[in-house]
């Protein structure tokens, strides 16, 4: 009779050797150099930007938006607390490699997942948490009303954004001429625009939208209705800890699912009761989860007793400026937003 297997003749080596690397391979994903230093430091540092909605300090000077949030639900997830956390703001040409030099331990900035910042970079990205796309805010009085009339214009664009290269490519789409005046200052920027120095500037559309409201007169600008481009924002950690990348994944992954699940910050402690057997290990109550992946059984419990679902962070934080779902919405109603299983 044959011993050939699936594995063929070199089968039973082959077969040794994943036997051993099965025995010896950690049971949790590796923490790495980052959680490490979190762990030793006590906090967690977080690279920010300045725009209301999504990051700005409110009038006692503590950091409120959209991904403040998601900052204090990654406290939450490696202290139990949500205020183990450093907001830092930087501007978008440093703060990439302030994250490669580890004064960051994650951006959560509006940082756009891209193929060269993944393998050229190196850096590794955590879920997408707002589906967005490059506009143009333009002067009224240029009399335009889409990118596609713009010709001969002088456009400001920050420098170490995806920005520089996407409105080259579309002029060089459409076809019309440009003068980019690159600015890496976020003041400089506004004041660029504000000062007529420029006729429009061009960034992602929750940045405009944002920072319009910061202008002397948000009435003399316009937000142009194309999108030049898919700005798919992440949170971004520099590579070699595979750990705290999960750790990332599946805080915001537990924000989406609770979502879906309808626990909400108010209602979390009625489904502490809830007979399905996923929600039980979701939320701690069967700490079978949590045992597996090293976390505190609470830990997605307290996320949403805490800072709330995705739908509820994003109401909070970004509902007051006027932005409605669009992509940003559950798998189920339509959107792209959708959590891998707990289990
Ligand atoms: N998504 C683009 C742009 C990133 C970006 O510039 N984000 C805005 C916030 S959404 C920012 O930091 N602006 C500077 C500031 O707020 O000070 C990229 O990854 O290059």
């Amino acid at each position: 009779m044959s011993n050939l297997n699936i594995f063929g003749k070199a089968g039973p080596a082959l077969a040794t050797a994943a036997a051993v690397a099965a025995a010896t391979l950690p049971s949790l994903a590796s923490a790495g150099p980052t959680l490490d230093r979190i762990t030793e430091r006590g906090v967690i540092k977080v690279g920010v930007g300045t725009t209301p909605g999504f990051f700005a300090p409110d009038s006692d000077g503590k950091w409120q938006g959209f991904f403040i949030d998601y900052g204090r639900a990654l406290s939450i997830a490696v202290f139990g607390t949500p205020d183990k956390v450093e907001f830092t703001s930087s501007s978008p040409q440093q703060r990439l490699p302030a994250l490669q030099a580890g004064e960051f331990d994650v951006l959560l900035s509006g940082v756009t997942v891209t193929v060269t910042r993944a393998f050229k970079l190196g850096f590794h990205f955590g879920p997408t948490v707002f589906y967005d796309g490059q506009a143009i805010l333009a002067r009224k009085d240029l009399g335009v009303a889409t990118a596609a009339e713009l010709d001969g214009a002088t456009i400001g664009v920050q420098s170490g954004t995806t920005g520089e290269l996407n409105i080259a490519d579309f002029f060089r789409k459409t076809g019309k001429s440009f003068t980019p005046v690159t600015i890496e200052d976020t003041s400089e920027f506004l004041a660029a625009l504000e000062s007529n120095r420029v006729d429009a500037i061009t960034q992602d559309s929750s940045d405009l939208v944002g920072k319009l409201q910061q202008l002397k007169d948000p009435s003399a600008y316009v937000l142009l209705p194309e999108r030049l481009s898919k700005e798919p924002l992440a949170p971004a950690i520099a590579a070699g800890d595979d750990r705290w990348l999960e750790i990332i994944n599946w805080t915001v992954y537990a924000t989406i699912q609770a979502e879906e699940w309808g626990i909400t910050q108010t209602n979390v402690d009625e489904f502490l009761t809830s007979e399905d057997p996923a929600i039980q290990r979701f939320l701690g109550v069967d700490p079978s989860l949590a045992q597996d992946i090293g976390l505190d059984p609470k830990w997605a419990y307290n996320i949403i007793k805490t800072v709330g679902n995705y739908g509820e962070i994003y109401e909070r934080n970004l509902a007051p400026l006027g932005w409605e779902r669009g992509y940003n919405q559950l798998w189920t109603k339509g959107g792209l937003l959708y959590a891998p299983p707990f289990r």
